[in-house]
């Protein structure tokens, strides 16, 4: 399993079979990686979320198709709200250890995760990295079908934080 970093957009990453949705509860689209996923994917994806409403809890992870995504599939993870849904850091894990989880038991091969919480949600860009980093490298050495865990970031900033953070651990 190989972690990949790359600067772009969630919806534009075509090679994973799986990419990850930083959902509302209701798994609607909204703005963000939602916005991007829900647009690019059409109204298949909202209806299929329906079924999930309004169950998801912060940390939870659950898989629909992609629809008019490049991917056959998104898992939809609920982060913590930021100074709201505690403990966040524990939350915040739970969403990357739940959706490797997901993608596990669906025999998804490769994965592409956005930072989840870190836009509207409001966590702190660097302690969100940090707990991504942590929870995906110790998921490694479990037997199963990943091979390939990328992270997108959406701005310069986001990239060259996440870069000298991942490059500081090895
Ligand atoms: N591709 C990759 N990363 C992106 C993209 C994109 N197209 N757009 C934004 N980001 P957010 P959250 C970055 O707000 O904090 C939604 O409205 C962004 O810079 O998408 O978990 C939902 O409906 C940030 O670093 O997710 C929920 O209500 C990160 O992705 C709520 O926001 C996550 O930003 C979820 O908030």
């Amino acid at each position: 399993m190989k972690i990949e970093v790359v600067k772009g957009d969630i919806a534009d990453q075509s090679d994973m079979e799986a990419v990850v949705n930083a959902a509302n509860k209701e798994l609607r689209s909204g703005g963000g990686v939602a916005g991007a996923l829900h647009k690019k994917a059409g109204p298949g994806l909202q209806k299929a979320g329906e079924r999930y409403a309004p169950l998801l809890q912060p940390g939870e992870a659950v898989v629909t198709e992609g629809f008019g995504l490049p991917n056959d599939f998104v898992i939809h993870t609920l982060g913590p709200v930021y100074g709201t849904d505690e403990p966040a850091e524990e939350l915040l894990g739970s969403c990357y250890g739940e959706s490797l989880e997901r993608a596990r038991e669906h025999n998804i091969t490769s994965v592409a995760f956005p930072l989840i919480s870190t836009g509207a949600f409001g966590y702190p860009l660097e302690a969100g990295i940090d707990t991504a980093l942590e929870v995906v490298e110790s998921y490694f050495p479990r037997p199963g079908s990943l091979q390939i865990v990328r992270f997108v970031l959406f701005s310069d900033e986001q990239y060259e934080t996440f870069k000298r953070k991942y490059e500081s651990r090895s």
